[in-house]
């Protein structure tokens, strides 16, 4: 009886419920600021009535109970009180995780991941983090920061937060993050190769960490750095669905609200985030 009360308690832990989470951090950013007043436009579109809820791979991410909403942190969002919401963010997401939920977070830059895997990281063994991305985000140091939003993952693998992590749609490789991805073993699928979808058929726990600047600048303009030559949404949908393991967590981060066009980009992200939530709950 205690042993079946216990598997069922670890089972839950496993498959913990969706929760979502709006981290309204842009001071990070090197070029614009913006990607604070994200997450409640990804909502919106979300929600939006254009569109029914289903994911593609049948579940419907729109149903009532389908996922929590834990709302949006109160930040700073200032350089002088950085180190403290990065603490707040690390704290937030902990505490979701110790209550055996799945966060799934609308960023916010992508500074915002490199406190989440603090909080990610020691809770799962063997971790991979899937990161779809333009950039590799892996400078050692950004324009004097190394909270930058350049640079979440050179700390994050510093850290030893995760033990793979695999990029994909990377198409702005210089020098620097050359040697960086070297010496943390990062595995780089650069937009040129693709699709791989192979690639991305991992085992254990997986973080999927979605820029939303990877896709194409004619798909997303709502971006801060625009890099043309990347991912249709189909694309970005089809290496989404090609992933396998265990879900743990998710960010969709850098989209810009004050960068887009008659909100074009939020209904992407929107798009995304119903895609990830059909993966995460199916
Ligand atoms: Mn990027």
């Amino acid at each position: 009886m205690a042993r079946k009360k216990l598997n069922a308690t670890r089972a839950k832990h496993m498959r913990g419920k969706a929760t979502l989470l709006g981290i309204p951090l842009d001071v990070n950013s090197s070029y614009l600021r913006g990607p604070a007043e994200a997450p409640g436009k990804i909502r919106e579109a979300f929600r939006c009535e254009a569109s029914n809820g289903w994911s593609e791979l049948g579940v419907d991410a729109g149903a009532a109970n389908a996922f929590a909403d834990a709302g949006d942190l109160r930040l700073s969002n200032t350089r002088e009180k950085i180190e403290n919401d990065l603490a707040e963010i690390e704290q937030a997401i902990a505490k979701l995780l110790n209550d055996g939920e799945r966060p799934i977070i609308l960023g916010g830059d992508h500074s915002i991941t490199y406190p989440i895997l603090r909080a990610v990281g020691p809770r799962h063994r063997d971790l991979t983090i899937l990161h779809f991305d333009a950039h590799s985000d892996l400078y050692d140091e950004f324009e004097g920061s190394r909270v930058s939003h350049a640079c979440p993952f050179a700390r994050i693998m510093e850290e030893r937060l995760a033990k793979r992590l695999i990029q994909v749609g990377i198409r702005t490789l210089n020098l620097h993050q050359k040697e960086q991805a070297e010496r943390f073993g990062v595995e780089i699928l650069q937009m040129a190769e693709l699709p791989a979808y192979g690639r991305l058929k991992v085992r254990g726990p997986v973080y999927i960490s979605f820029d939303m600047d990877v896709l194409d600048p004619a798909f997303a303009p709502g971006i801060s750095h625009r890099e043309p030559g990347g991912m249709s949404v189909r694309e970005a949908i089809a290496h989404l669905h090609a992933t396998e393991g265990n879900l743990v967590g998710a960010d969709i981060v850098e989209y810009n609200p004050a960068q887009d066009i008659s909100g074009i980009t939020a209904t992407v992200a929107g798009k995304i985030l119903t895609e990830i939530l059909g993966k995460m709950i199916a």
